[in-house]
């Protein structure tokens, strides 16, 4: 399987770029720009994800796509605009166009981000994004899901949490992922028979999760990595940051609280 890696230059490019292309030989990495620490055994293809011929020049003769590329946070509307909403079209179009057979979409938790962390929510939920990046995120499901029951590709979008050798404050207790299971999820996608679209969490084994990531259990998803593991750690980090009523509240936090106007919400002992 020829798989190529969008975003390779980014936080989790770096961090698993190299034990994908143990498992997918002949993994083509892209980005806007070349990652600094290529190595000469890598195969790089830099391509501008607002530039169609870019996408569809990174996309010949490739059968799987991890679609990593694009603004990884909160940015002003012209960035999300430009990376992850006409970023996103591009390289689904360019999929269909050079029939790529499955598409892995890096969405994540802040397409869900005001769902209280009381509230438990599954794959079905109603998106509540956070942020104008977490709406560009719910555009890219929408555009996977388009992609796969109009055109047949199979696509998996990736709810990720957050992806780091450990999770640092309360928060990521709760949505951590390892990047060693993020792997395991993108194989699901590249490999898993039969599949059209799925949406899962992209989260390790979590007991404080506010997830019900049910499908990705059937789809065969044994994460590895149990983030309770660290919780002194994460918890005394946890203590060292000042109070955010609003995004302590909220599942996506900090980008909750970001340019919040609403009315604060009551904490949930209270409600
Ligand atoms: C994300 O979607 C971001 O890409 C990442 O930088 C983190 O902010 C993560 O979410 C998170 O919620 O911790």
């Amino acid at each position: 399987m020829r798989v190529l890696m969008t975003g390779a230059a980014g936080g989790i490019g770096s961090m698993i770029r190299h034990d994908l292309r143990a498992i997918y030989p002949d993994l083509v990495l892209s980005d806007i720009r070349t990652p600094p620490d290529l190595g000469p055994d890598e195969t790089f293809i830099a391509a501008d994800l607002t530039q169609p011929a870019d996408v569809e020049a990174a996309l010949d003769g490739i059968d799987a796509v991890a679609h990593f590329g694009g603004f990884s946070v909160e940015g002003p509307w012209d960035t999300i605009l430009n990376a992850n909403i006409i970023g996103c079209y591009n390289l689904f179009e360019a999929a269909r166009k050079k029939g790529v057979k499955r598409v892995v979409f890096a969405s994540s938790n802040h397409a869900m981000g005001f769902y209280p962390r009381h509230q438990p929510i599954g794959t079905a939920a109603v998106p509540r994004p956070d942020s104008r990046y977490g709406v560009s995120k719910v555009f890219g499901e929408a555009v996977g899901a388009l992609y796969a029951d109009k055109h047949g590709l199979g696509v998996l979008s990736l709810r990720i949490g957050n992806v780091a050798y450990k999770p640092i404050d309360k928060r990521r207790l709760a949505i951590w992922l390892h990047p060693e299971d993020l792997i395991q999820l993108i194989r699901i996608g590249f490999e898993h028979p039969g599949l059209v679209y799925e949406v899962v969490y992209g989260a390790s084994f979590n007991e404080r999760t506010w997830w019900d990531n049910t499908r990705a259990f059937e789809l065969g998803y044994r994460p590895k990595h149990r983030a309770e593991d660290f919780a002194a750690e994460a918890l005394a980090a946890q203590a060292k940051l000042p109070p955010d009523p609003v995004g302590d509240y909220f599942q996506g936090g900090t980008f909750c609280s970001d340019a919040f106007t609403a009315k604060p919400p009551k904490p949930a002992s209270a409600t």
